[in-house]
């Protein structure tokens, strides 16, 4: 009986260990600006590849994306945000894509 207290504890942990191995978070700047952008971004960047899940602070238009380590990467994720309308970092949006958004979320500049 005693052995048992011991050892479930020791296997949930184990578990979760490799769980969290295998996700990997990462946070993106985008040119995000209003709620049609969060809707958008969110919906669409979730069918990514290896995207497990993804929230839009629209405070700080930091997009936190969780995705598997194993099936895509940062570059994929930020290359995906560009092809979605926005900038991600260092990566400017993509002109098609951002030319398709709605009016509301075009930067000044680029209107
Ligand atoms: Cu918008």
């Amino acid at each position: 009986m005693n052995k048992i207290k011991i050892i479930v504890p020791i296997l949930i942990l184990f578990c979760s260990s490799i769980i969290c191995a295998q996700s990997d978070t990462l946070r993106v700047q985008t040119s995000a600006e209003c709620g049609t952008c969060k809707k958008k971004l969110e919906k669409e960047l979730v069918f990514e590849k290896g995207v497990k899940s993804v929230n839009l602070n629209l405070d700080t238009k930091v997009v936190t994306v969780v995705y598997a380590e194993e099936k895509t990467n940062a570059d994929k994720i930020r290359m995906a945000i560009s092809k979605i309308g926005y900038d991600a970092d260092s990566i400017p949006a993509d002109k098609k894509a951002y030319n398709r958004l709605p009016d509301c979320c075009k930067k000044d500049g680029m209107k």
